[in-house]
């Protein structure tokens, strides 16, 4: 049976049918994208997993190839799971990835390309000596809990490093491995990195960055640079990363602040976004984030539809100045898919006011707006209680009159607003500063009762009194990715209208609240679509 089309994306990658989740081992190779994918041949929910494969030359337009890897040998047969591509010496790939074995313990393979002089790496050669690490009586390894290898780096000594997601009680582990050929690996005595109270570590990812938006290949260490460990929480589905110091002469990783285990946690996307996965972009010099946008239907219903999960548009991320976070932008390649361009003039934005953004179609779209509030002063006071910004949004959401704010768009909007999805800001006075809080509003999203409707939020580390406050949405028939502060936080929306599909979809600039807020930016398009798959 094909797949029902109305909710299928337009510019976002995704399989003709049937379920995809985690992104595996993107690269690039002789001047191709590689993007391979966690993958369900048989049907549209999770299940008989492989490693589905597409490439392409812009990461916008995407071509799709053979199953890369698939249950073949003892080491796999029951599942080929998430890991990451190294590319070794003599610009070679290499892919780790778990297989799950007949007893269905999780350990770690090795495969390689059959044949180098092939830009699209079609076919690919397991390791006759797979598995490569494995849990055993002696080094105590939890049997199903021991996946996702990670990207491999070199360091001074010699030896390759990868780690791999674990967990022991609740502890979540970042479980280490050395190497001098790739292929006898032996297990560190500690882990990379731990923390308490996580649970599962799943799809681990660790890289240097630097404030520089030139991306630093994988092995890269010295002065300035500062590392990233991200994991994905299984217990919450949610994925948390800390900025810190690699020692690679203790090989430990050290976060600057805070751990993973509390919740002030820095996330990519407060929204849905999992199993994310960064790598080195040499012909670009930067370093680019994929990430799987989970489902918000209940399993019968993506089942009935056919299909389920979307890739977000992969993001070039870099270190903030500030160097407490990361910023992410979605790929500049994905604004060629413009159209259409509407401008506005700087306009008053009234309190309790809207105004439709027309001439583009609004189901299909990129917006960028940028706000100026005149009166900050006016601002409601931050209640010393609240500090879940998810909470907040729930407590605030789109409907609630605030002096500044809510005010920001309604996409996927119907005409009497029976359904829309609202992005906004909230500005609040804080102890010595002004607080900005912006939300993705999932409530009003459908009249489906059956899609998960959770409203998103997020503080964001931006000055209103000396900067705008942006936003950019991208809109895709049932996605809403947005980025507030240049790219300072991300909120990942996926949602099921029922009248506002297609040309009936509309798009506002909102506000809510009883202040005008000056909107001094704002361009749209229309996005055309891509050529996916
Ligand atoms: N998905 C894979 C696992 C990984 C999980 C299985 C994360 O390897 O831990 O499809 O979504």
């Amino acid at each position: 049976t094909s797949p029902n089309q109305t909710y299928r994306t337009s510019y976002h990658f995704q399989p003709p049918k049937n379920w995809m989740n985690d992104p595996n081992g993107p690269l690039i190779y002789k001047g191709i994208y590689h993007l391979f994918y966690q993958y369900n041949p048989y049907g549209a929910d999770w299940g008989n997993i492989v490693w589905a494969h597409s490439t392409s030359e812009d990461l916008v337009n995407w071509i799709p190839h053979e199953h890369a890897i698939y249950p073949s040998q003892q080491s796999d047969i029951n599942g080929c799971w998430s890991g990451s591509t190294t590319i070794l010496p003599g610009d070679k790939p290499a892919i780790l990835y778990t297989g799950i074995d007949p007893q269905n313990q999780q350990i770690q393979n090795l495969a390689v390309p059959k044949n180098l002089s092939d830009p699209y790496l079609t076919e690919w050669d397991k390791s006759p000596n797979n598995p490569l690490m494995a849990p055993t009586t002696i080094n105590k390894i939890n049997a199903s809990s021991f996946r996702d290898p990670t990207t491999s780096w070199l360091d001074p000594d010699g030896r390759w490093r990868v780690i791999i997601g674990s967990k022991r009680n609740h502890r979540g582990l970042a479980i280490l491995y050395r190497s001098k050929d790739f292929i006898h690996w032996t297990k560190a005595q500690h882990p990379l990195h731990s923390a308490n109270g996580t649970g599962m570590w799943e799809c681990p990812d660790f890289y240097p960055v630097s404030t520089s938006r030139s991306g630093l290949d994988t092995s890269v260490i010295g002065l300035g640079i500062k590392h990233v460990l991200k994991v994905s929480l299984d217990d919450t589905k949610h994925e948390y990363y800390t900025i810190g110091t690699y020692d690679h002469i203790k090989d430990i990783y050290i976060p600057d602040n805070g751990s993973i285990d509390n919740d002030s946690g820095l996330r990519y996307d407060y929204g849905k976004f999992y199993a994310s996965k960064t790598f080195y972009d040499g012909l670009k010099n930067r370093r680019i984030l994929w990430g799987w946008i989970n489902e918000s239907l209940p399993q019968p219903e993506y089942v009935k539809q056919g299909w389920s999960g979307v890739q977000a548009i992969p993001r070039h991320l870099w270190l903030d100045k500030s160097r407490q976070q990361l910023v992410q932008w979605p790929i500049v390649e994905i604004e060629t898919l413009r159209t259409n361009r509407v401008d506005w003039p700087s306009t008053v934005l009234k309190g309790g006011s809207m105004l439709e953004v027309s001439g583009i179609t609004a189901a299909q779209a990129d917006i960028e707006i940028s706000f100026e509030v005149p009166e900050l002063e006016k601002a409601d006071e931050l209640d010393q209680s609240w500090t879940n910004p998810q909470t907040l949004c729930s407590q605030k959401n789109a409907s609630i009159k605030g002096e500044l704010g809510p005010f920001g768009l309604m996409v996927l909007a119907s005409k009497e607003l029976q359904e829309y999805t609202a992005v906004f800001f909230r500005i609040f006075k804080g102890q010595d500063r002004y607080v900005v809080l912006m939300c993705s509003d999932q409530s009003r999203s459908s009249l489906n009762q059956k899609t998960d409707k959770t409203t998103y939020g997020s503080f964001i580390e931006v000055d209103p009194i000396h900067e705008p406050l942006s936003l950019r949405s991208l809109i895709d028939h049932s996605i809403v990715e947005s980025f507030g502060g240049e790219g300072k936080a991300c909120i990942t929306a996926r949602v099921y209208p029922t009248m506002a599909i297609g040309d009936e979809a509309h798009l506002y600039a909102f506000n809510t609240g009883m202040e005008s807020v000056q909107i001094s930016k704002l361009s749209a398009w229309s996005m055309k679509r891509a050529q996916i798959n």
